[in-house]
């Protein structure tokens, strides 16, 4: 048991180059915990608020002012922790602190406790279990709002050695499929630039269906079928092409108008079509309904909720009820701290729905979500295949392949 010594803060820079909090917690003086926040570009509208006003400093200047309240706390009690934020801010999206400072004290001090503790971060997350490694799930081709005009209106099309039996193994074969569709890409089109979108998925002039055949071109091309060594995955990210006052989605690049029913139809024919393992936001972020349709026509592929759970148990637990997922993304900071994170993991795992622990767009290098998946049980870890912010997620992996606690990889 140790004890905070210091709480400070700094204002860095995401992979985006935008402004974001990084947040130093120490405890007894020497067992330093830090952890800067991510932020992403398709935000759920019911997800925590970044930063106040929309700025990092403000929240900077809350934690210096405050730094007093955390000092003499367990560096480990996640509860405590997370009530003092909370006695700063009772809102429910964060938006007096913000919910990237919620995000980095609660992981640093955890980061600090299991340094103080000699344990590895997963370990302290979840004391006594057996762990598993989650498959590496990774962005291969940007759109939307991840990629700039001409590329798909669909966000991701990613990938999954879903007949990987070691974590080295699945991280490889991601890599090889990345490389592959580069070459594809560079023989349908001469003039590809090679550019990326902002998870290091590559940013083709090419609309959605035409993405997805090169997508399925560069697995087939390295003698692996869809289904079986590897998986192919999709974010349709629909907040981004729905509009509400034409109640209909727009896919302003494709030139073409999905109706509610024609977009259900649009998702399930590509889910049918390349044998998606992961369907992620296939309709809009209040289409409960919808999705509950989706998920009850394909059980085998993981139907998840992202801009449409935001993270939030009582809107998991609405849409438990409702059917409409059946797989949800967990992403910390659309939640607010690790304690509230951890909770709506709980109520995931009791309620047998698949947990994808993510990344952001905008991302810093850290690798704590890669103790966090381990250590909520998570089925997939979403954190691309390349780019520096990115690879950082996938070599933690590999350290943590070292330890002996993690047996095999997690049953999907
Ligand atoms: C998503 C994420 C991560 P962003 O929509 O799932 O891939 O993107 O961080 O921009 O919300
Ligand atoms: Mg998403």
């Amino acid at each position: 048991m140790t004890k905070i010594s210091s709480i400070e803060g700094r204002i860095l820079y995401n992979s985006r180059g935008s402004k974001t909090i990084e947040i130093d917690v120490e405890s007894e003086g020497k067992f330093l915990g830090r952890a800067c926040a991510p932020s992403g570009a398709s935000v759920g509208k019911y997800e925590a608020v970044c930063f106040p006003n929309g700025k990092p400093e403000e929240s900077l200047r809350i934690i210096q002012e405050n730094s007093q309240k955390f000092i003499g706390l367990e560096s480990s009690d996640l509860k405590g922790i997370h009530d003092t934020l909370k006695s700063l801010d009772n809102s429910t999206n964060y938006s007096r602190i913000g919910g990237a400072l919620a995000f980095a004290v609660t992981i640093a001090s955890m980061e600090s406790a299991a340094k103080a503790a000699k344990q590895p971060l997963f370990e302290i997350l979840s004391p006594k279990s057996s762990f598993k490694f989650p498959f590496p799930l990774g962005n291969i081709l940007g759109g939307g709002v991840h990629a700039g005009p001409g590329t798909p209106d669909i966000q991701e099309i990613l990938i999954c050695a879903t007949g990987s039996k070691t974590i080295e193994s699945a991280i490889e074969t991601n890599l090889s499929v990345h490389k592959e569709l580069r070459r594809v890409l560079e023989k349908e089109d001469p003039n590809f630039t090679n550019g990326r979108g902002d998870e290091g998925g590559w940013a083709p002039k090419l609309e959605n269906q035409k993405a997805l055949e090169v997508s399925a071109k560069a697995c087939e091309n390295l003698g692996f079928t869809l289904g079986k060594e590897v998986s192919l995955g999709v974010d349709f990210a629909s907040s981004t092409q729905w509009n509400e006052e034409k109640q209909k989605y727009v896919y302003d690049r494709a030139g073409f108008e999905n109706s509610a029913g024609e977009q259900i139809d649009f998702a399930s024919n590509i889910i049918e079509k390349y044998k998606l393992i992961f369907a992620e936001d296939a309709v809009h972020e209040e289409a409960f309904e919808d999705m509950a349709e989706i998920t009850a026509k394909f059980p085998n592929t993981m139907i998840t909720g992202d801009d449409l759970i935001v993270t939030n148990k009582n809107i998991l637990t609405k849409a438990i009820g409702l059917k409409s997922c059946n797989a949800v993304i967990l992403k910390v900071n659309q939640a607010g701290s690790l304690y509230d994170a951890l909770e709506f993991a709980k109520v995931a795992n009791q309620n047998n729905i698949r947990l994808i622990t993510s990344h952001r767009s905008g991302e810093s290098i850290d690798s704590q979500i890669s103790h966090i998946g381990i250590a909520t049980k998570s089925k997939m870890l979403k954190v691309g295949v390349v780019g520096g912010e990115r690879i950082a997620k996938l070599n933690e992996l590999l350290r943590l392949s070292e330890h002996d606690l993690i047996r095999g990889m997690a049953e999907i």
